[in-house]
């Protein structure tokens, strides 16, 4: 097992953990005071130098992105902080902002200072109740003591932070959706470019980071450039537009394991090794089958491919959209394959905004498809449709608004490429594994 101390989860055990007192008793709020004595510029070049990269799903690189922002802008600018952490088997951001939510606002305060922007708003996942509590305590609180409000520790500099519930949608995390939610409409992705960096929430220039991502900047001032490249993985040399994978990541790790749970490693351990070594196997000593490396848009990794290194290159290079969120679902090999794509299908199916038809109408055929094959009814020729329309040229990748058909259509096609085998011995046996519960409002 790693020696690996955790820092982001450092507090979470501890009595009162949410509490502003606790946090100030751990040196809270000092990395904000910190950042208050540097230029925006320099808290913002030692970001982008620590070589962060976002922790919502697309790993984009965070300071490079605070760099997008319009020179001289007169303002407002605005940072949206997405806690609408609805990626299946994804937790992290839950348990940062029910147990330790003062990190995560550091961080907002942070990042609003580096990018000059006097106005936060956190939208947090309509679910998350205990977390909603938390924040709305945490946040009167810096108010209350004068971190958040005017003039903040008399530096001059003005910071509101608004909490913001989301609306039960899992579109309402893709970033231009959560946008529009916060404007008051419906969640309905926006074309990009321009990208919110230039035009986001009110058409004005908008930041949007993830929560771990915040608590990332939090420990990156407290504990600087060195110690956040001492840890993960370094860029490929052989890549020269590799950024690195560098810092702590938490991984949630849930399905077929013995021990369940979000686990802050080094970015780069193996599947192998966190399901072993943190979740102690796979009950029963029963086989897996197959590993979600990220949230179950990212695709599968088969049993050959355990060793895959969970950084933000590994899964990719085995055929998965990349590392998302990194929510590693375990899958025994008593399970059916065709059961877990139906499950993704018909979620995509369901979240699907409908704006884009290949996406409205793509996300149904493939539940539909794959309800008939469930049914006993499948046709061989099936597996071809499927992979047609989740990957086929014109379909569902690459015509839509935003990210979601492709994260849709991903994990189908992927499943079909490295299990084929097993989806024809379901079609040829043509038997059934729909529950008589799973009949009611079937399609
Ligand atoms: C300015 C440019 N800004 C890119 C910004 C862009 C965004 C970030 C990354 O998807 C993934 C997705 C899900 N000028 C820019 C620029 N940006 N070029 O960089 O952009 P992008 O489009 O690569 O990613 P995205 O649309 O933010 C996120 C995957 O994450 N995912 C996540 C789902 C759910 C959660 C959750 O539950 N917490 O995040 C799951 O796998 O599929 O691939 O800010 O504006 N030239
Ligand atoms: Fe909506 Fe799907 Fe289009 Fe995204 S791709 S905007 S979810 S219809």
């Amino acid at each position: 097992m790693s020696t690996y101390e955790p820092v982001l989860l450092a507090r979470i055990h501890k009595e009162q953990s949410h509490t502003l007192d606790s946090y100030l008793a751990d040196g809270g709020y000092e990395s904000f005071k910190k950042a208050l004595g540097m230029t925006p510029v320099e808290v913002t070049t030692l970001v982008k130098d620590s070589g962060l990269r976002g922790r919502g799903g697309a790993g984009f690189p965070t300071g490079l992105k605070w760099t997008f922002l319009p020179k001289d802008h007169p303002g407002p600018i605005y940072l949206a902080v997405n806690g609408d952490e609805s990626e299946p088997g994804t937790f992290n951001n839950r348990i940062l902002l029910e147990k330790d939510p003062h990190q995560v606002l550091e961080g907002i305060a942070i990042s609003c200072y580096a990018i000059r922007s006097n106005t936060a708003y956190l939208y947090l996942r309509y679910e998350y109740g205990a977390a909603w509590r938390a924040l709305q305590k945490a946040v009167a609180e810096c108010y209350e003591r004068g971190i958040f409000g005017k003039n903040v520790f008399g530096s001059g500099f003005d910071l509101d932070v608004r909490l913001h519930r989301g609306a039960a949608a899992y579109i309402c995390g893709e970033e231009t959706g959560l946008i529009e939610s916060l404007e008051g409409k419906r969640a309905w992705p926006r074309i990009k470019p321009p990208f919110p960096a230039i035009e986001g929430l009110f058409r004005k220039p908008t930041i949007v980071n993830n929560i771990e991502t915040m608590a990332c900047v939090t420990q990156i001032l407290k504990r600087g450039i060195d110690w956040f490249k001492s840890i993960g993985v370094p860029p490929d040399p052989n890549n020269p537009r590799d950024a690195g994978s560098y810092g702590p990541k938490l991984y949630c790790l849930s399905g077929h394991v013995n021990k369940p749970g979000c686990y802050e490693v080094p970015l780069g351990i193996t599947a192998r090794q966190l399901i072993e070594e943190y979740g102690g196997g796979v009950p029963g000593g029963r086989g897996i089958k197959a590993v979600v490396p990220g949230g179950i848009s990212m695709g599968f990794l088969a049993p050959s491919e355990l060793d895959t290194p969970l950084d933000f290159n590994g899964p990719g290079k085995v055929g998965c959209l990349g590392l998302g969120t990194a929510a590693v679902v375990v899958i025994d090999d008593q399970t059916s394959m065709v059961d877990v794509v139906y499950n993704t299908a018909r979620f995509f199916a369901h979240e699907s905004c409908g704006q884009c038809t290949p996406c409205r109408e793509g996300t149904n055929w493939m539940q539909r498809i794959l309800h008939r094959i469930r049914s006993g009814q499948g046709r061989m020729e099936d597996l071809d449709l499927l992979l047609e329309v989740s990957g086929g040229i014109g379909m569902m990748p690459g015509t839509t608004i935003c990210g979601l058909a492709d994260g849709a259509g991903w994990p189908v096609k992927n499943a079909i490429r490295k299990f084929r085998s097993e989806f024809e011995e379901y079609i040829q046996s043509g038997r059934s594994t729909i529950k008589p519960c799973e009949l009611i409002g079937a399609h």
